[in-house]
């Protein structure tokens, strides 16, 4: 499936609840979200495998893919497009052995260190941040702020989305880093129109 990260929606169980899940990604995909990533901490692998194939259903014919976070298992199980780790979820070339190379292979970097360690063949794109401080996710890096993302993105050989407290006002400036796009939790899923709220992503 083509990778556009223009616009990365992360879900979350708690902030995803108003419309339920299904509706909320959907309703998102319309205002503009090119990529899903299906992210629960807490829920066991069958759950996630479960709520990862209604999403694949409800987003069938729209191309836009659905990632897994953390679960290599999950994504098997459940025939999504791709998995998103982070620097301690294991290792890239065991994941995209077992993904095959037509999945989507992301990864969660937040410093020069990561950058310079990690296998730009193994994988398709990364995830930069945190931006700015965020409630979403327990015990985040530091900040990088704007200057420090625009210095991963330079250095970055893959494709990046930003992520960490980002909302529409700051769309223009994530891209102009360089960066592909906002990835976003909150700034979608918590609000009370979804699809409005990533319309406004576009619109900044
Ligand atoms: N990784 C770094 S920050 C973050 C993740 C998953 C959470 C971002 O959530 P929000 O609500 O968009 O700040
Ligand atoms: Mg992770």
């Amino acid at each position: 499936m083509r990778l556009d990260l223009s616009l990365y929606l992360v879900t979350d169980p708690e902030l995803c609840v108003r419309h339920g899940l299904v509706e909320t990604v959907v309703a998102a995909v319309r205002g503009g979200v090119t990529i899903v990533q299906l992210r629960d901490k807490q829920a066991s692998d069958d759950e996630l495998i479960d709520q990862a194939r209604r999403l694949k259903a409800a987003l069938a014919g729209s191309g836009v893919p659905l990632i897994i976070n953390d679960r290599l298992a999950v994504a098997v199980a459940s025939g999504a497009d791709g998995l998103h780790i982070g620097q301690d979820d294991g290792d890239v070339a065991a994941a995209r052995a077992e993904l095959g190379e037509g999945a989507i292979l992301g990864l969660s970097v937040q410093n020069h260190d990561q950058l310079a360690r990690l296998d730009p063949d193994a994988l398709d794109y990364l995830g930069l941040g945190p931006v700015f401080a965020t409630s979403t996710k327990r015990n985040h890096a530091t900040p990088l702020g704007f200057d420090g993302l625009a210095s991963l993105v330079a250095a970055s050989p893959l494709p990046a989305v930003a992520i960490g407290g980002l909302k529409a006002e700051h769309a223009r400036r994530v891209r102009a880093t360089g960066a592909k796009g906002p990835a976003v939790v909150s700034g979608i899923c918590g609000q009370p129109d979804p699809e409005a709220a990533a319309r406004a992503f576009f619109e900044d």
